[in-house]
């Protein structure tokens, strides 16, 4: 079998079942043998979303916690381990993974009408159609209270006016699910690409998740039927319910990332020779290796015991930002830390750190900065919520 890890120094992988540690074993060599050998150049040059999509969909992880619909239907934990093992190649996939299936199809699986579900959930669990989430404004990102987009009735019709921010997959996107402010409240919208008024313009210049598409949704008097809006949510809990599943996601996808980096530092350092002896017998080296190691084992029983919270019903949104806070930020610490033993070579493409470090600045953002699961945190400490 697989570990967890390689160097699974605490024995987590008896903590899996047969069929997770199958599941993640399959993740892993499809990362390993058609994603990895490609990523560098896609992080330079760009994603090939549909084609990865595709893969992706095959592979069975788009959704793959849902049920019905095309769907796997595997437990959290096994959803989470795939997220680890695709984020060990890059976040931008698990990114892309993640905004599919946990934001834009479980908003259609838990919200939508049978229609939507049947119109659209077999084609995005194969990868055939491509989803996005839109909730973030250019000036409403950790407040999406205060978001401007708005739903206005137009007969049986609504109309659709405002502009979403840093919307992962936007470009690339068959539809878009898009929250927008209506007279009862917040209300999500499923837009396909191609309705008139809608446009999806592609940041770039990005310094992090390049492996990723990132854009703009423009939404000018977009006109879309009755039937358009999901009628089972209504008010910032419709969101942020999608929320809870893509962090948890990152809960266990961040890991992934950071792995990554300390198997590619071990093997840096048992190779390198500085002073005339090999890197790894130095005392200062050791004891960066053995901090990160710990954290990282901390991290995976952290994640291991909000999937079994999860997969029996009862995990809590503060639960996940434990979770998303304390993983994400020792995964970016591991992945500075690793930069630091490759030295100069650290900083290329022709190693993963610097580009996993990258990335994780992003993922310390999205999903809710770090401040704001501080704050989730402490308002459940203290009944006092500190956000505004
Ligand atoms: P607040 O008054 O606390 O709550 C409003 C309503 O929402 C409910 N609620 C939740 N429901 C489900 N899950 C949660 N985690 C929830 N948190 C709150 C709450 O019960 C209430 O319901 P109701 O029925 O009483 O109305 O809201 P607030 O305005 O004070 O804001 C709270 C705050 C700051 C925690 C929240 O707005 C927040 O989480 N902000 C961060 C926004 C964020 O995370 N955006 C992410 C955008 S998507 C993204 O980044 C994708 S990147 C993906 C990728 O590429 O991998
Ligand atoms: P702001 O909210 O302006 O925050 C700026 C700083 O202020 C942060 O440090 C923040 O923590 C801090 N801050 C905010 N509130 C408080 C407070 N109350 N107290 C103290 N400090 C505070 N969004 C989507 O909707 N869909 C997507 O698919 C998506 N994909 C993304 C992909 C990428 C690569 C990135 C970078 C972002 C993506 N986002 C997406 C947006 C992301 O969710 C937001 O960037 C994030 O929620 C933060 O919002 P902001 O950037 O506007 O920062």
């Amino acid at each position: 079998t697989t570990p967890v890890h390689p160097f699974d120094l605490i024995g987590l992988d008896g903590l899996l079942s047969e069929e997770e540690r199958e599941i993640q074993k399959t993740v892993r060599a499809m990362g390993d043998k058609e994603l990895r050998p490609h990523i560098a150049e896609w992080f330079e040059h760009g994603l090939p979303a549909r084609e990865v999509a595709r893969n992706l969909g095959e592979l069975g992880v788009l959704g793959m916690h849902l049920e019905g619909y095309g769907c796997a239907g595997t437990n959290a934990v096994s959803y989470g381990l795939a997220c680890l093992e695709l984020e060990a190649v890059d976040s931008g996939l698990r990114s892309l993974v993640s905004v599919q299936g946990s934001l834009a199809m479980y908003a259609i699986w838990k919200y939508g009408t049978e229609e939507h579900k049947q119109q659209w959930l077999p084609g995005m669990a194969a990868g055939e159609k491509i989803g996005c989430f839109g909730l973030t404004e250019p000036d409403a990102g950790s407040d999406p209270g205060s978001m401007r987009t708005n739903a206005r009735r137009d007969g049986d019709d609504w109309v659709l006016n405002g502009t979403k921010m840093w919307i992962t997959n936007g470009s690339v996107a068959d539809v878009a699910v898009v929250w927008a402010r209506a007279e009862d409240g917040v209300r999500g919208f499923v837009v396909p690409a191609g309705t008139p008024g809608f446009s999806a313009p592609e940041i770039t210049r990005k310094l992090s998740l390049r492996a990723s598409v990132t854009s703009e949704l423009v939404l000018d008097e977009v006109r879309l039927p009755a039937d358009a809006m999901l009628p089972h949510a209504r008010g910032l809990s419709g969101p942020l319910g999608c929320l809870n599943e893509a962090r948890y996601g990152i809960v266990f996808g961040a890991l992934g990332a950071a792995r990554d980096c300390l198997e590619t530092a071990l093997s840096y350092v048992a190779d390198r020779t500085v002073f005339g002896r090999s890197l790894a017998s130095y005392q200062l080296t050791q004891q960066k290796l053995a901090d990160m190691t710990v954290e990282l084992d901390k991290g995976i029983l952290l994640a291991l015991r909000l999937g079994r919270l999860k997969d029996e019903g009862r995990i809590t949104p503060e639960q996940i930002s434990v979770g998303k806070l304390n993983n994400v930020r020792e995964a970016l610490d591991i992945a500075r830390q690793c930069r630091t033993l490759l030295g100069a070579n650290g900083i290329t493409l022709e190693y993963p750190v610097l580009r996993h470090a990258n990335n994780l600045e992003s993922v310390l953002t999205y999903e809710g900065t770090s401040e704001v699961h501080t704050l989730a945190i402490g308002r459940a400490l203290t009944g006092e919520a500190a956000f505004r």
